[in-house]
């Protein structure tokens, strides 16, 4: 069983009385209808964070929040990469469950891969009379799959479909093409007579391409990143027209947040969700020139401190609008981190004694726990209790905590993995509800916590993902080759450097039996 920390306790004891007292006081609105701002970036690892332990980078803001809310320092990604993991948050089951094709990392031409019709988290709250917003990164495709995606024409279905009222967003990856923000259903700032095209298995068009002219690039990349250059960077895939629409990468941070502002203002007198999905600080990186230079930590550093800064201005539209009190803020990332993800970009080399993934070994696309243990921050003041939390938490937890903070019920099967984490959210317990997490590496292999213990199952020798061109410092080898089960106590090593399997057989067979059962549960 996890460790229930010794200051959660001393909140389950002394807060609860004082919470029950400030909820009667807060607010016009039912006490059960916070605004949710949910900030997810993208790559940002467990000890990136100043209050994490990070130091390659200044996060004042973030620290603050902290300061005012909950720290988990057991929270997980359902996935270590970014579909999957957005994914089961949205809808509350394991993205494993559905076929690899569907929800393994998606190009920008994929289709979307959450059906229409399911149960969303934004569709939850749509029904709650909430306003539901989606800013940034998506990533998790775009039409029916039965046509290719126009990017010309009508975008459907996607964010709007499964419970949006409306989204400005990134669709993919900032490293794949189309290298354009999508507004509800159209490409932002299209010009008809400059049409787009997109392919990922031919090139097409004129545009330069960054293996056949690395000196129009600001840094070079793996050949799998060496495709249509836009903006001085080559990016996975090729594309043409739409110059008007093209993104200046060095801006994005800058055009979402004023966006989420926006939308913050505009929502100020009804319950609102806020999707914020941050670019930063995944490749590739290209923060904003005011930021670098701001961190010690090289250009990775300077895309955290540009992450802070968004965050900031969130907090600020909150407070200038009185919403800080009736506000549930939530702050987290998609998966573990990583130094070099397919750009020459100086991140490996300039990181210095910063661990973005603090004590935790591994990166992002693997099951160690540095692949999925993320920060999760939760601020909702007179609710959420001040202080750390060692209990445990998935982000696929999200969708039913939200329900039960809504008092709607989850018809019976949707959302299958998702576990109500609200009494853990809001203080009311020290006993553990969640006693584990699967935690999803690339390949679609698995690996099970439960308490302390840790399971990774052996898996064949394959080069799980790793496409045409990879780098040997790519992250990825580090899963290929896994010949043995592993197992590991994580109180005693949480760096998963012993194993212990051969020392504890019943364990380790108890544990397989548990994934193995939770594997063949029916999902959704
Ligand atoms: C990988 C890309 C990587 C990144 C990742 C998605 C290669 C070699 N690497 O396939 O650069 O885009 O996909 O990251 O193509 S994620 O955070 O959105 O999951
Ligand atoms: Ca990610």
């Amino acid at each position: 069983m996890p460790r229930c920390h010794a200051l959660s306790l001393l909140l389950c004891t002394t807060l609860v009385p004082l919470l029950a007292a400030a909820s009667t006081s807060t607010a016009t609105r039912p006490a059960n209808r916070p605004n949710i701002v949910l900030i997810i970036t993208d790559d940002l690892g467990y000890g990136d964070v100043g209050v994490y332990g990070g130091t390659g980078a200044p996060t004042p803001r973030i620290d603050r929040l902290a300061a005012q809310g909950l720290r988990f320092n057991q929270a997980y990604a359902p996935s270590s990469t970014c579909t999957p993991s957005r994914y089961s948050m949205l809808t509350g089951e394991y993205a494993w469950r559905q076929p690899p094709a569907q929800t393994s990392i998606l190009d920008g031409d994929a289709p979307l891969a959450i059906p229409p019709g399911t149960l969303t988290l934004p569709v939850l709250l749509r029904q709650a009379g909430y306003a539901t917003g989606l800013l940034g990164k998506w990533h998790l495709g775009l039409g029916d799959g039965k046509t290719a995606v126009d990017f010309n024409g009508e975008i459907r279905p996607g964010p709007l479909e499964i419970g949006f009222d409306t989204a400005f967003f990134i669709p993919a990856t900032v490293d794949r093409v189309p290298c354009v923000f999508i507004h509800d259903h159209r490409v932002h700032g299209l010009d008809p007579a400059d049409p787009i095209q997109v392919s990922y298995l031919k090139r097409i068009g004129s545009d330069p391409v960054g293996h056949e002219h690395p000196e129009l690039l600001k840094y070079g990349a793996d050949r799998q990143h060496a495709d249509t250059i836009i903006n001085g960077i080559s990016r996975i895939g090729h594309m043409s027209g739409g110059n008007a629409a093209r993104w200046v990468d060095e801006d994005i941070a800058d055009v979402l947040t004023r966006r989420a502002v926006r939308f913050i203002e505009e929502n100020a007198q009804r319950p609102f969700f806020l999707h914020f999905g941050t670019h930063d600080p995944h490749v590739p990186r290209a923060p904003h020139p005011r930021f670098r230079g701001k961190s010690s930590s090289g250009i990775r550093g300077d895309a955290i401190v540009q992450i802070d800064w968004t965050v900031g201005e969130i907090l600020d539209a909150l407070d200038r609008h009185g919403l800080i009190d009736n506000t549930l803020v939530l702050f987290t990332s998609d998966n573990g981190p990583v130094l070099f993800d397919g750009y020459y970009d100086g991140a490996t080399d300039a990181v210095g004694g910063h661990r973005p993934a603090g004590p935790l070994r591994g990166w992002k696309y693997l099951r160690y726990e540095g692949g999925t243990r993320v920060p999760l921050i939760a601020r909702w003041p007179g609710h959420v209790p001040v202080g750390t939390t060692e209990q445990m938490f998935s982000l696929v937890d999200v969708l039913a905590t939200t329900a039960a903070l809504l008092e709607q019920p989850l018809p019976a099967g949707a959302s299958s993995d998702s576990i109500n984490l609200l009494p853990v959210l809001l203080g009311q317990t020290a006993a553990p509800i969640r006693d584990h997490v699967v935690q999803h590496g690339i390949g679609n292999v698995l690996a099970l916590r439960e308490g302390d213990w840790k399971y990774i199952p052996a898996n064949a020798d394959t080069a799980t993902g790793i496409g045409r061109g990879a780098d040997p410092r790519d992250t990825r080898f580090a899963q290929a080759r896994n010949p043995e089960p592993q197992l590991y106590n994580l109180a005693t090593d949480p760096g998963e450097t012993r194993n212990l399997a051969s020392a504890h057989p019943e364990i380790l067979r108890k544990l397989a039996a548990r994934l193995d059962e939770i594997r063949h549960r029916a999902g959704r």
